[in-house]
């Protein structure tokens, strides 16, 4: 069974246009993994109590027939094959996949929460999101994407950056 997958990615160690753009090679690259959509980049301040460098950050959409056990699996050792190091929770990162949605699906795991539970407070995850999913609606909150983003109380800056013309392969 096909499932639609929307996972965010950002860095903010090294050249982080160049980690963000092979992370989602790599990513698309795997047997059962299909790009739809992908976002611009954008250049964000970060959210969060930590002082540590801006992000890129961006959203892609993407279809698998693997579970969301097994999406967190594939997402993770492609981290580990940047060297993620995850020394401090919410701090530095060369790269960061985090799944955000996995259809409509409420998974609440020690290993996995879906929808994430920040989503919903993140300007560096809803402008992009909002730019390739702004009526998909969030399962637990019951609100779209483009009205979260209305409604949203985040004052930490998100501009675009670049728009990197991705198109669905395979
Ligand atoms: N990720 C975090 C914490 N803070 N801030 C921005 N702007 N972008 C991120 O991807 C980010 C963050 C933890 O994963
Ligand atoms: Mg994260
Ligand atoms: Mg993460």
């Amino acid at each position: 069974m096909q499932h639609t997958v929307f996972i965010s990615i950002g860095s903010n160690i090294g050249d982080r246009l160049k980690n963000c753009k092979k992370a989602i090679e790599n990513l698309v690259n795997r047997k059962r993994i299909k790009l739809i959509k992908a976002s611009s980049f954008y250049e964000t301040e970060p959210w969060g109590e930590i002082a540590q460098d801006w992000f890129i950050n961006y959203v892609v959409q993407i279809e698998t027939t693997f579970d969301a056990k097994a999406v967190l699996n594939l997402l993770q050792s492609i981290e580990n094959g940047f060297g993620k190091k995850r020394i401090k929770k919410g701090g530095p990162r060369i790269i960061d996949f985090d799944i955000l949605f996995f259809d409509e699906e409420v998974i609440g795991t020690e290993n996995l929460n879906v929808p994430h539970p920040l989503l919903h407070k993140r300007r560096f995850v809803l402008m992009p999101l909002n730019e390739i999913a702004s009526n998909f609606v969030h399962p637990v909150l019951k609100r779209s994407v483009a009205n979260l983003l209305k409604g949203l109380d985040d004052s930490k800056k998100v501009a675009r950056y670049y728009n990197l013309k991705l198109t669905g392969n395979e």
